[in-house]
C-alpha cells in the first residue's frame, strides 16, 4: 500500500503591487477548499506567497521595504488560512518575507501540521541577484539587498508520516541543497518559486529555456537523492513582469507526475508514495555504501573555482 501523502500543489497566478494580503489569502482559501475536496494531506503554496515579488523594485527607505515583511506568523491576515486548514485537518506550507523581532530579514517558508501548528521553518540560503540598482539589467532582482542568507541550514522534519524538507526557488538550482537533505533521509522536498520568464541579462533566454532549467534541476535533484520534489510557482504577468508558471511534482525516479496547465491559481494533486523513495536509497543512491567523501573536500572548503595553473 505504501505511505501515500496526497499533495495539493497550490500554484498562484500573479499578485500585483496593489493587492492586499487579505485578497491573496482569499485566493489561498479557495485553493485550500479545492484541496479539501480532493482529500489532500498537505497544500504547498509558493515563495513570497502573500505579496508581489517585491525584490524587482528598488527601494531606498527601510520603512517602505518593511511593509512587504511579516513580523508574526500567523498574523491577522493569515490566521483564517491556518484555522481553515486545521479544520480540514490539512497541513500547509507557505513562503513569506520574515522580519524577526531583532530586525533581521529573511526569505522564509514554514511547514504547518494538520493541527495548525508550525513544525518547521526554513530560511532561503541561496539568494540570487544583486544588492545595488543595476542599470544594465532589464529589470532588477534585489534579493541580496532585502534579505540576508538563511541561517538555519537545510533541516528536515518528521511530519505527516514521512521525512520532509523545504527549500526556496533559487535553492533548487544547487545540487548541495538536495544532497544535504538527502543525507538526512529526506523523502519529500517542497518548494515555492518566483522565476522571471526572461533573463534580465540575456534577452534571448526566454520562458522555454527557463522552464527547461527549472525542470532539469528538479528532476536531477529528485533522482540523485531518491526523493519526491514538489515545486510550486507564483507565475503569470506580475506588475508588468512575466514569470514562468510550470508547477510540477517529480517522483524519486526523476519523472514528472503532475504539471500545472495554466498561469493562474491552480491546484495540482498528486499521490506521493513515500515508500517509493526506498528502492533508490537502498541501491544506486545508497549513500553509506557508495559516497567517497575523501574526494569531496572542495565542496565545503571552496566557494568559487580555482583553475589549474597555466603551463
Ligand atoms: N526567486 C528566485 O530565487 N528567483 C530566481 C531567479 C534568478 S534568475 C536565474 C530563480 O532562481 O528562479
Amino acid at each position: 500500500m505504501g505511505r501515500i501523502l496526497r499533495i495539493g500543489a497550490a500554484q498562484m497566478g500573479p499578485i500585483q503591487k496593489a493587492d492586499s494580503r487579505q485578497a491573496v489569502v482569499d485566493r489561498m482559501l479557495d485553493l485550500l477548499h479545492q484541496a479539501s475536496e480532493h482529500s489532500c494531506d498537505l497544500v504547498v503554496y509558493p515563495e513570497l506567497t502573500l505579496t508581489t515579488f517585491f525584490p524587482r523594485w528598488y527601494m531606498t527607505e527601510q520603512i517602505e521595504v518593511d511593509t512587504w515583511f511579516e513580523s508574526d506568523m500567523p498574523n491577522a491576515a493569515t490566521r483564517p488560512l491556518f484555522e481553515r486548514a486545521a479544520s480540514y485537518h490539512i497541513g500547509l506550507s507557505l513562503g513569506y518575507a520574515e522580519l524577526t523581532p531583532d530586525g533581521r530579514h529573511f526569505n522564509t517558508s514554514i511547514l504547518v501540521d494538520r493541527s495548525g501548528a508550525i513544525v518547521g521553518k526554513y530560511r532561503k540560503v541561496h539568494l540570487p541577484g544583486h544588492s545595488e540598482f543595476d542599470p544594465k539589467r532589464r529589470f532588477q532582482h534585489l534579493e541580496k539587498r532585502y534579505f540576508e542568507p538563511g541561517n538555519l541550514g537545510f533541516p528536515v522534519w518528521r511530519a505527516m508520516d514521512g521525512i520532509l524538507g523545504m527549500c526556496i526557488c533559487n535553492d533548487r538550482r544547487w545540487p548541495e541543497t538536495y544532497r544535504v537533505m538527502g543525507l538526512q533521509g529526506v523523502e519529500l522536498i517542497i518548494l515555492g518559486y518566483n522565476t522571471p520568464a526572461v533573463n534580465a541579462q540575456r534577452a534571448a533566454e526566454g520562458p522555454e529555456r527557463r522552464l527547461f532549467h527549472h525542470r532539469l534541476s528538479l528532476q536531477a535533484g529528485a533522482y540523485q537523492n531518491s526523493t519526491w520534489v514538489v515545486a510550486v510557482a507564483k507565475g503569470g504577468m506580475e506588475d508588468g513582469h512575466p514569470m514562468i508558471s510550470g508547477s510540477i511534482v517529480v517522483n524519486p525516479d526523476g519523472e514528472i507526475v503532475a504539471t500545472a496547465t495554466s498561469e493562474g491559481d491552480e491546484l495540482i494533486v498528486a499521490d506521493c508514495d513515500l515508500d517509493a523513495t526506498i528502492f533508490g536509497k537502498q541501491t544506486v543512491f545508497d549513500f553509506e555504501r557508495h559516497r567517497r567523501i575523501e574526494h569531496y573536500g572542495r565542496i565545503t572548503s571552496q566557494t568559487g573555482p580555482i583553475l589549474p595553473p597555466m603551463t
